[in-house]
């Protein structure tokens, strides 16, 4: 059986930090322990913090997105790719229910699109676009099949559902250990703005941000919560990025309700001030759904990761190239497909702005980036932890490495990056995936395909962090 022996690394896992050695023996934790042996391949990691692989729960790879259904540039060969360098070994993606399908039609035909694609383990969460008594029925044997996480867009043209659907949804998933993830925007308050904008004639790329305030994502993210009650499901808001969401968030764990959220580093590091009308199209790189917001709400944001009431940073990888598709909305901003690339910079921008500015410790980046993603979404403790059984799943961290973000030097399929021009102090440098070096030192060394579906259990309250 092959082996790989880790020697000699600082582990750091959500629990806290220690010196040893890991041995991984056909693709999962065999020995965690010091002066550890093997037959096998050694790698020196001296020097090196050594974590749990990166868990991005929230992908968007060859992903038809928006009104206009433009797809995103990253498949799952240059998406994964991406992510493997970016110290990610787990990916949760999409799989869209188109009208009048079943989910488990939508499932199956998108597992034929990732197995010959993915270099790391994957799964999705089912998109439901159409709620009827035959798809609610679905959701128990989804669940029992692996897919316990089902997205819902509360705004988004015809994939978002209505109140009344979502009742629906979060009963079955009460019912049968699913969990609702939720993007919260209101719906008509969006259409009603984006209109108003474009009767005045504000259609630059710039008046995205101004079509879609803070209101807009508290309002409906405290109606999701309230449902959510309302039904006795757990749910999990997608990409908070203001103050009074957060709160939202923050008021319902106090009070009990079974709520998680996510936010995104674009959230974390960026402000309002890309959407500086003097950029004219160049805006367009920025436009993403909730936009990023005033200075005061990133501030939230970190106090919320630091307080503990948002228990996980995703990317919301959603890559569309500035060149030929971002640039099909300079003059009128509905026409730009929303969304960022961000897979394979989370985590060095997380860790430069959160462990190495002192804003977070390395057990807590740990848990917002892998253990509790795990948890959340019924991966952990084959996903996620450092225990004698999970996969061995790990990345390599020099805390004192340092870099500027370039476009040029990351492996997605697209022609810039939001954060171009950034420092960062603290990279990944070795990921590997069950036993298997992924990433390394910039050169891709994997087989196409090699990812595996990940096992995952049900939802339940219990299971939530
Ligand atoms: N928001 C984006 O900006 N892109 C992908 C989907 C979403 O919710
Ligand atoms: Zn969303
Ligand atoms: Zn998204």
């Amino acid at each position: 059986m092959s082996e790989l022996l880790i020697r000699g690394g600082t582990l750091v896992t959500a629990e806290g930090r220690r010196e040893a050695d890991v041995l991984a023996r056909a693709g999962r934790i065999a020995e965690v322990g010091r002066d550890l042996r093997s037959s096998g391949r050694v790698i020196d990691a001296a020097g090196h913090w050594v974590m749990p692989g990166g868990i991005d729960t929230h992908t968007h790879l060859a992903h038809p997105i928006g009104r206009l259904g433009v797809r995103t540039a990253d498949d799952f060969h240059t998406g994964t790719v991406a992510a493997a360098f970016g110290g990610v070994t787990t990916i949760l993606d999409f799989a869209l229910q188109a009208k009048g399908e079943s989910l488990a039609a939508a499932r199956d035909r998108r597992l034929e699109e990732i197995r010959p694609d993915a270099v790391i383990d994957y799964g999705f969460h089912v998109i439901v676009t159409d709620v009827n008594g035959a798809v609610t029925a679905e959701v128990g044997d989804l669940v029992t099949e692996g897919f316990p996480s089902f997205k819902v867009y509360m705004t988004y043209g015809d994939k978002k559902i209505g109140d009344d659907d979502l009742i629906l949804l979060l009963e079955a998933a009460a019912e049968h250990g699913g969990l609702i993830y939720a993007h919260c925007e209101n719906d008509c308050a969006v259409t009603h703005l984006i209109e108003r904008h474009l009767s005045r004639g504000d259609t630059g790329p710039a008046f995205h941000a101004t079509s879609r305030p803070p209101e807009v994502e508290a309002e409906a993210t405290n109606r999701a919560i309230m449902l959510a009650e309302l039904a006795g499901a757990p749910i999990c808001i997608a990409h908070v990025t203001s103050a009074v969401a957060a709160r939202h968030v923050a008021d319902a764990r106090a009070r009990g309700a079974h709520v998680v959220a996510e936010t995104c580093p674009q959230y974390l590091v960026l402000d309002e001030s890309v959407y500086d009308p003097a950029a004219g199209c160049e805006v367009a790189k920025f436009v993403c759904s909730p936009p990023m917001r005033a200075r005061p709400h990133v501030d939230a944001l970190w106090d919320a990761l630091a307080a503990g009431s948002i228990q996980q940073v995703s990317s919301d990888h959603a890559p569309f190239r500035f060149a030929d598709q971002k640039t099909g909305g300079c003059d009128d901003f509905t026409r730009i497909p929303n969304g960022l690339p961000g897979i394979e910079t989370r985590l060095p921008i997380l860790f430069s702005e959160g462990v190495s500015k002192g804003r977070i410790s390395p057990s807590r980046f740990v848990e917002l980036t892998s253990t509790n993603p795990a948890r959340i979404f019924g991966l952990y403790p084959r996903k996620g932890s450092l225990e004698v059984g999970a996969d061995a799943d790990l990345v390599f961290f020099d805390s004192e490495a340092e870099a500027v973000v370039d476009a040029t030097d990351l492996h997605s399929a697209v022609d810039y990056n939001p954060f171009e021009g950034m420092a960062l102090k603290g990279l990944p440098v070795l990921t590997v995936s069950r036993g298997e070096v992924v990433a390394r030192d910039g050169d891709p060394t994997v087989v196409r395909g090699r990812g595996r579906q990940a096992e995952r259990s049900s939802v339940s309250a219990a299971t939530l962090p």
